[in-house]
């Protein structure tokens, strides 16, 4: 049987998304692009899904676009044939970015190894991201030509700022782990000798046993409080919590915490 491009499994409530072309660092085709996509609408359409974590096989995470891709090679145009690589994220990059964004549940990425290209814009995408010690990140649009991608641009501004946003994008030099950490760029750092995807199912399994709705609708107000004035952020929390307010885990966790034992949150 084909081995599959991306691997699905499941640890309880968290559900195993490992990008599987380790020949090539798990750089993404048109063929892993689909199946990436239908394994996160599955597992957006679980309900017994609550969390996911996004990782790659081998030495590498995820060295963005396959550049052996005849899809994108720059020479078509010679064969008498034009490339827009432009298309490719419209088909591929820009679709996945708003997929992993919608995800009714928190995702985390477990960074093994180089994320480079649009695999570091999708690290960036996860709402968290746990590295091994050895993990790299690299911004290698500007070593071929490009400019970052799948929302490459906008998360480096953001989690960066923009000083070190235009360092990394324009000379495109290899972050450590530990640097992508103190700049804002990731969450944590694995243990030396712990493995990154232990660590970072550790964090899925608590994640997975929170109010989930909640830290969904934590992510939304928290990725709009950037571009909102403050009156208008007030307002969405307010209109946020009435919503929480009326939830399972809601009445589940005030009733819990008043009758001194551990909640037991649905997402619901
Ligand atoms: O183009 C469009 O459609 C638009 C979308 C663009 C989005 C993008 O992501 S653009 C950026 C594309 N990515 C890159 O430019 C990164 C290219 N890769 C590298 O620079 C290096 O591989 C790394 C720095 C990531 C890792 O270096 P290293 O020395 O650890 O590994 P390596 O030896 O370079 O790679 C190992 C193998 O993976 C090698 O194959 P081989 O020689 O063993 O058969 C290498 O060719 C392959 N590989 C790595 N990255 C890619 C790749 N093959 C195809 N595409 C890749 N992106």
């Amino acid at each position: 049987m084909e081995e599959p491009l991306v691997r699905v499994s499941d640890s309880g409530r968290v559900r195993t998304l490992a990008l599987n072309r380790p020949q090539a660092l798990n750089s993404f085709t048109g063929a892993m692009h689909g199946e990436l996509r239908a394994a996160l609408d599955a597992a957006a359409g679980n309900p017994d899904v609550r969390c996911v974590v996004v990782t790659g096989t081998g030495r590498g995470f995820c060295a963005g676009q396959d550049l052996s891709d005849p899809a994108v090679a720059p020479n078509r145009e010679a064969a008498g044939t034009t490339t827009d690589v432009g298309s490719a994220i419209e088909r591929f990059y820009k679709p996945l970015a708003l997929r992993i964004r919608s995800m009714p549940v928190p995702v985390v990425a477990a960074v093994n190894g180089v994320a480079a290209g649009a695999g570091a814009s999708l690290v960036m995408t996860c709402d968290l991201a746990v590295a091994a010690p050895g993990a790299s990140f690299i911004q290698a649009f500007s070593k071929i030509g490009l400019v970052p991608d799948a929302g490459g641009t906008w998360f480096l501004v953001k989690r960066l700022g923009l000083a070190r946003a235009l360092g990394c994008a324009m000379l495109g030099d290899k972050l450590s782990a530990k640097d992508a950490k103190e700049q804002g760029m990731i969450w944590d750092v694995a243990a030396e000798g712990e493995d990154c995807v232990e660590a970072a199912m550790k964090l899925a399994q608590r994640l997975a046993a929170m109010p989930t709705r909640a830290l969904v609708e934590t992510r939304r107000l928290l990725r709009a409080a950037a571009s909102s004035e403050l009156d208008a952020q007030l307002d969405a929390e307010r209109d946020a919590q009435s919503a929480m307010g009326r939830t399972h885990d809601y009445i589940e966790g005030v009733t819990a915490f008043l009758q001194k034992r551990p909640p037991q949150f649905k997402g619901e």
